[in-house]
């Protein structure tokens, strides 16, 4: 296991510390969320009782694979918890979010929650976000005028792609722009921009919503306080 897993690793099973008996827990998407789940697994083999809302179809293999049970919004509209990735962090814990292509469920459940913690290894936390695309789901209806729209705002959109070269459909049917801004400096406004732009469906940028940072090194969890 590289030194990146194990941080990985380590900060997916400190977040349990956030767990407790009867809770509802928004289960996030990504490599470490996967320790997460695993762990989870084992407390409820052991007896703890929660359940999961998943983020993805990832997240719902991950909980019947290691015995997490799942429930949905049609059962339960409280999130105690939700626990998730993300590709990039800044240091006023706004988020970048999507590289796995579940941001919309994943922020359906993150403002839903009573607390979102976000789980990342160091290499996650940036002084600027904008290094890593911004992932924006958009309605395939119109893509190329969506992108248009974009554009006018400084962003050069590239519409994802699977590894067969087919076009790639979120869970939720609806296609993903990869979007180069170059450096974001203010997250929150650029946020607020693409939610209005007609055929935009959600952004990647997670503004301000982390209650808290857990950043797992090769050796050890720092968790980030404001
Ligand atoms: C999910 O997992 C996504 O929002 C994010 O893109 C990704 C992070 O993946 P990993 O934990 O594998 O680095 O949270």
């Amino acid at each position: 296991m590289t030194n990146q897993d194990n941080a990985k690793k380590l900060a997916g099973e400190a977040s349990l510390s956030h767990i407790e008996n009867g809770m509802t827990i928004g289960l996030g998407s990504g490599s470490t969320v996967y320790w997460m789940i695993r762990k989870l697994g084992e407390h409820v083999k052991a007896g703890l009782d929660v359940k999961g809302i998943p983020s993805s179809g990832q997240s719902v293999a991950w909980a019947n694979e290691y015995g997490v049970p799942i429930t949905d919004f049609s059962r339960t509209q409280r999130v105690d918890v939700a626990i998730d990735g993300a590709d990039e962090v800044d240091g006023q814990w706004n988020l970048i979010k999507g590289g796995g292509g579940a941001l919309v469920r994943e922020k359906i459940i993150a403002v839903t929650a009573r607390k979102f913690v976000v789980i990342v290894d160091e290499s996650k936390l940036v002084s600027r976000l904008g290094d890593f695309m911004l992932p924006v789901e958009i309605l395939p209806f119109g893509r190329e005028v969506t992108a248009g729209r974009i554009a006018e705002l400084g962003g050069l959109a590239k519409l994802r792609r699977n590894d067969d070269n087919g076009v790639f459909i979120s869970d939720n049917g609806n296609y993903i722009l990869d979007c180069d801004f170059g450096g974001i400096q203010e997250p929150k406004a650029l946020h607020h921009q693409l939610k209005q732009l007609t055929g935009v469906v959600e952004s990647g940028l997670f503004p301000g919503m982390a209650d808290e940072v857990m950043v797992g090194y090769s050796d050890r969890v720092s968790v980030l306080h404001d």
